[in-house]
Parts: C-alpha cells; structure tokens; sequence
C-alpha cells in the first residue's frame, strides 16, 4: 500500500507543477517526486529519502526526467550522473527543487535543478540541463555555487536570465568567514554549459565594484579585518576593467599604506592566481 497526497501548486516560473509524495510502509524507501512544466518541456525530479517528515530530501537516489513534447525519447541523468557533488550528499528542498525556465531567452526552456550539500554554510549546487542549439540531445551539468546560491535575473535586460552570485572562493580566502567579502560573479549558459561572463556585464560590476568600496570603508571604520573586502574591491574592479584596475590599486595602496604592502602582496598574490587581473 502506498498511501498517498498530491498536492497541486502553480509552477513559479511557468506551467503548472505536481508534486507527488508516497510514502510507505514497506522496507522500501519512500519517494518523493516533483514534475514541472514550462510549454513542451517536463521535467520530474524523483529521490528516496529516510525521513518523511524533513522539509528537506537527502537525495540518495536522485533521478531527473526531461520530456519535450515530439522531441522522442526522455533524456535522464540517475545517481552518478549527479557526481561529484551528489547524490550522496545531496539535500533537495520539497519546494521548488526543479525548475523549468528559459534561461537563454530563446523560447526554448532549459531544466534546473538545485541541490544543497550540508554543512553549516556550503554548498549550493545546480544542475543545469539544457539543447546547445536546439539539438534533440539534452546536456546537463552542475555548477558549485558555494556558500551563496546565485539569483537568476536578468542584469542588462537583453531577455536572457544570468545567474547572479559571487566568487566563493573568498569565503575563507582572507580571514575567517564572519568578515569575509565576496566579488560579484556572473554565470551565463553558454553553449557548453554555465560559463563565468562577468566582465561583460560592465553597469553591474561597476556597480559592484562602487558597494565593495563602501563595504571596506564601513569594515575600517568598525575595526573590524579588511582584507578580504579591499581583496573583494580589487577582484570588482578587475570585473570592471579598463582604468578601473589601474585606479583601484592605486587607491588600495593609498589608504593602506606603506604598513600596508604585505597586505597588498598577498591580495596580489591570490588573485592574479585565480585569473583577476591586478595591474
Ligand atoms: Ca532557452
Ligand atoms: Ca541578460
């Protein structure tokens, strides 16, 4: 016996989603399923979990369906398919764990399916499935946000949704997290998957660039550590390019001082090694 609820709700993004969840009393474990639709594209996430009364699904099992109305077989990614950051670890939220959205402002819908590895702060996951120019085969890939999962909005309104986070690689980079700083991170679907764009977005990193400025004042002002929001500033200002990198350094250096050079280095140091651009 399998006694069950289904729950409708309508879908955030577009169509309407189901959300199935059966639970027995079996040795068998229970499953949790959730379909989303957006036009022809359906997509069901299904995973076993241990405890049904979890708001949220460790996902030991975790399956993804995607179905295009005359687009022939289902394309499906199962267990491994997740690695290397799930499913064993996994934790999938009842609400809203797929999504089917047109990232790319075709028309056409890609699939996303978010995922939390455990821990105190990290990590957010996503899986992003998608037809590189409208080819019948799907890919899928997954992308470690880290501590901060991005937003997806569109940052300079050309129809085509960014994914919108930080570089997480600060988080513990320059001191402990309670005073980390993070630079702004934007990750657009390329072709291949979810690729690093930010320099492109020039308004935003700016605007980004101007908040780390302020955000180091305001640490300075308090006593608090400030290396990782100049190491933040920097990486912005590396985003902005231009005169901006030039400018930037110049300023860091100015309020740091000579007592500040070892400081300075090590920023150097970091972030020319992560690809940012320090002069
Ligand atoms: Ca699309
Ligand atoms: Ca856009």
């Amino acid at each position: 016996m399998a006694p069950a609820f289904v729950r409708r709700r309508r879908g955030a993004v577009a169509g309407a989603a189901v959300l199935v969840w059966c639970s027995s009393a079996s040795a068998v474990a229970p499953t949790w399923s959730e379909t989303v639709s957006s036009g022809p594209v359906s997509a069901t996430l299904t995973t076993t979990y241990g405890n049904a009364a979890d708001a949220m699904l460790r996902a030991d099992d975790l399956e993804l369906v995607v179905t295009r109305q005359g687009g022939g077989t289902p394309a499906k990614w199962h267990g491994r398919a997740f690695a290397p950051w799930g499913p064993e670890q996994a934790i999938v939220s009842r609400a809203g764990a797929v999504r089917v959205v047109d990232v790319t402002g075709d028309g056409e819908a890609e699939v996303l399916v978010d995922i939390y590895t455990g821990g105190a702060h990290c990590c957010s996951v996503s899986y992003v499935a998608w037809r590189a120019d409208r080819s019948p085969r799907y890919r899928m890939r997954g992308v470690r946000w880290g501590n901060i999962a991005p937003s997806l909005i569109d940052v300079n309104a050309d129809g085509a949704l960014e994914f919108v986070g930080v570089d997480d690689r600060f988080a513990y980079a320059f001191g402990p997290y309670a005073v980390a700083e993070f630079p702004a991170r934007v990750w657009s679907l390329a072709k291949d998957g979810p690729a690093v764009t930010t320099p492109r977005y020039h308004s935003y990193a700016m605007a980004a660039m101007r908040s780390s400025w302020s955000i180091f004042l305001a640490h300075r002002r308090r006593g608090d550590p400030t290396m990782g929001a100049l190491a933040a500033y920097l990486a912005n200002a590396s985003n902005v390019g231009g005169v901006a990198v030039r400018g930037g350094w110049a300023r860091a250096r100015r309020v740091t001082g000579a007592s500040g050079t070892r400081t300075m280095q090590t920023i150097e140091h970091r972030l020319r090694g992560w690809g940012y651009r320090t002069r």
